[in-house]
């Protein structure tokens, strides 16, 4: 819910910032905390300095601490603080082995604590605002006597942050939209982040002796890859024990509404919910309605105006004549009875349970709630031309993963595991190339080293996954790529993409793209516009023309599957894979947990109207070494 680490914490490029679970507590269910969360807590402490100006050396041990425990495998990790042996690790001091230690064992740190108590709370959530790091921070506190957004905000707007030496017009202008942007984004949440909020309310929903049927309603279930509030329906004749169960379950901080059938709640964090409680024989009809979205509600109710029929949250009733569709559902219920469904023509569909049924009751097919969006669903539906949307369980592999050599926090080895884990057949590794260093990407002899290394680990056999040596070769200013030929092709593929000079004018910016896309060596493109979901704007792209150049070199558009970015956005999928893009939902993922994001992509990828057979890690491992082989 984007408290906890996710809302503090800077984000770095591509490296997704961990969301703890509500409450934030470590997961698992253990107490003490993973390698990975401490390496987390660790940053965090440096920020923290940073932002209390302390000495750059201590600052940057912290820093160095967090790669450190990052670069230990799990078990050895664990082996080497249960035996004491966490000091013989290369950047780990005496003072940093006893923190470790303290978090690993207890789940908390006393010092991480106090330090946090030390520093004003309106400091640290300016580090939320896009170009404001701690060094700013602090000018902005000691020179104008700013301690939160509110008076960074009226700042700007009388012009004083422009004055401070550092900033200028222009800095001070993007700091005012940044504030703006952070308004909107606080109104809404990542899907992944709202799905696991909603995974334990459904589940204590069902527990519910009185409740028959329940289901999350709403942007969640469309698949949205932001959602702005959460939806309950249930089914269940006594509500309730169900309203009080709602508004009294764990987490919730506000009750905002409460009624017989509805409840509304807010939880800590912002995330609000809404609960709807209907009599059984109603609950399809309002599972339909609350689904939405509002576009393909309105058109769908116009189909059944068309048909003399009126559609609502109620039911399905007849139009003509007196009273509302509240009143005629009403009416039709009670004239029904408990007799068997009566589907002729003319007469409203009463027997209806399912949406199969209801579609069908319209003259169609049924429509995945991710195609919801009133962007041609109910043509398509009608003329039988719904495509087969591509699914989570077809997929072998993943292309665009990181690991400990540059920004990763999980080695080549733990990856690969954790790929086997999942039943994969493939796992494709592209690590940052040296000219983002400050992601530690590789230079020249240490990426022909992890070739190697990859080359060695599949002649090992040590896992039944096959790993794909690839790279996240980043795009110069200019559109060369950042090795040269020769290394480029003993890659097996190549991801290219932009992470400096985001802020080029739209028509370099699609140029150097291009440029990069025609690249023989380039596979396929990595995050389109850059964008980080309610956090920062994409950079400025002739989104059309890059699709054109990508379908024309037959290079790939990759549907970065990060909660943060879900980039190429699904708005874009449906046209440019009809004119033959090819699509890789790639999770980016930069820790083992990561590759389970392509669940996200998926969504997206289904809001595309993508099938498997657009999507390159649904081929088989042969099938995949063909494509590459074919394209080289
Ligand atoms: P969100 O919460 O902003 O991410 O988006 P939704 O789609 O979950 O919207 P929400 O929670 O306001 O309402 C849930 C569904 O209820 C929505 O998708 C369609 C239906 N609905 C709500 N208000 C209206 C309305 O005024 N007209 C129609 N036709 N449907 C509505
Ligand atoms: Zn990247
Ligand atoms: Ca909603
Ligand atoms: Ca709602």
């Amino acid at each position: 819910m984007g408290g906890g680490g996710g809302r503090f914490r800077r984000v770095s490029e591509g490296r997704r910032p961990a969301a703890r679970r509500p409450g934030g507590g470590p997961r698992g269910g253990g107490v003490g905390m993973t390698k990975n969360e401490i390496a987390e807590v660790l940053e965090e402490i440096g920020v923290l300095l940073e932002l209390k100006g302390e000495n750059p050396f201590k600052i940057r041990a912290y820093q160095a601490g967090a790669r450190a425990v990052e670069a230990i495998e799990a078990a050895e990790f664990s082996r080497l603080i249960r035996e004491g042996q966490l000091g013989t690790v290369k950047g780990l001091g005496e003072a940093l082995v006893q923190k470790i230690t303290e978090l690993h064992t207890t789940g908390g740190l006393e010092f991480f604590e106090k330090l946090k108590a030390s520093i004003e709370p309106g400091l640290v959530d300016m580090l939320g605002i896009p170009g404001l790091g701690p060094k700013k921070i602090r000018a902005l506190h000691a020179k104008l006597g700013i301690a939160d957004i509110a008076a960074l905000a009226a700042a700007c707007a009388d012009g004083r942050v422009a004055q401070l030496d550092g900033f200028g017009e222009k800095s001070q202008e993007k700091i005012l939209t940044g504030i703006k942007h952070r308004e909107a984004y606080g109104k809404r949440h990542l899907w992944w982040e709202a799905q696991e909020v909603a995974e334990p309310i459904l589940a204590g929903l069902k527990a519910l002796p009185a409740v028959e049927r329940v289901e999350a309603a709403g942007s969640l279930r469309r698949g949205m890859e932001t959602i702005g509030d959460l939806d309950f329906l249930v089914a269940a004749a006594d509500s309730a024990p169900v309203v009080a169960w709602f508004t009294a379950q764990p987490g919730v901080q506000e009750v905002t509404a409460r009624g017989e059938t509805k409840a509304s709640v807010r939880f800590a964090g912002g995330l609000q919910a809404d609960l709807r409680i209907v009599p059984a024989d109603q609950f399809v009809f309002a599972l339909h309605h609350f689904t939405g979205s509002k576009d393909h509600n309105v058109q769908m109710r116009q189909r059944a105006l068309a048909r003399g029929l009126s559609l609502s949250e109620w039911g399905l009733v007849p139009a003509e004549g007196e009273g509302t569709a509240k009143e005629k559902a009403a009416m039709v219920k009670a004239e029904s009875g408990n007799r068997k469904p009566e589907r002729t023509e003319g007469k409203p569909a009463i027997g209806i349970r399912t949406e199969v049924e209801l579609f069908s009751a319209l003259g169609l097919h049924y429509i995945p709630p991710e195609l919801r969006e009133g962007r041609g669903e109910i043509e398509a539906a009608e003329a039988g031309e719904l495509p087969a949307l591509v699914e989570l369980r077809d997929l072998r592999g993943a292309f665009h993963n990181h690991t400990t050599e540059s920004d990763g926090r999980n080695t080549l080895a733990e990856m690969t595991a954790a790929a086997e884990a999942m039943g994969w057949d493939y796992l494709g590794i592209a690590d940052h190339s040296k000219a983002s260093f400050q992601a530690n990407g590789l230079s020249e002899e240490r990426l022909r080293r992890q070739i190697a290394a990859i080359r060695e680990l599949n002649e090992s056999k040590r896992f039944k996954t096959h790993v794909f040596a690839g790279v996240e070769c980043d795009i110069l200013t200019d559109g060369r790529l950042d090795y040269d030929d020769a290394l480029l092709g003993e890659l097996d593929y190549v991801v290219v993409s932009v992470h400096n000079a985001m802020t080029q004018d739209e028509a370099t910016m699609t140029a150097r793209i291009i440029r990069a896309i025609e690249h023989p060596a380039t596979t396929m493109l990595g995050h389109l516009t850059g964008r980080l979901l309610l956090r920062r704007e994409g950079y400025q792209v002739d989104a059309a023309k890059v699709m054109d150049a990508a379908i024309a070199h037959r290079v790939i558009i990759e549907l970065n599957a990060s909660p943060w970015r879900l980039d190429m956005d699904w708005r874009h999928w449906r046209k440019a894979a009809e004119r033959g893009l090819l699509c890789a939902i790639n999770p980016d993922a930069h820790e083992t947990d990561g590759l389970r994001h392509v669940a996200a992509g998926v969504n997206s990828a289904r809001k595309g109207w993508l099938v498997k057979a657009q999507v390159l890690n649904t081929r088989t491992l042969a099938g995949v070494q063909r494509w590459f082989r074919e394209r080289k």
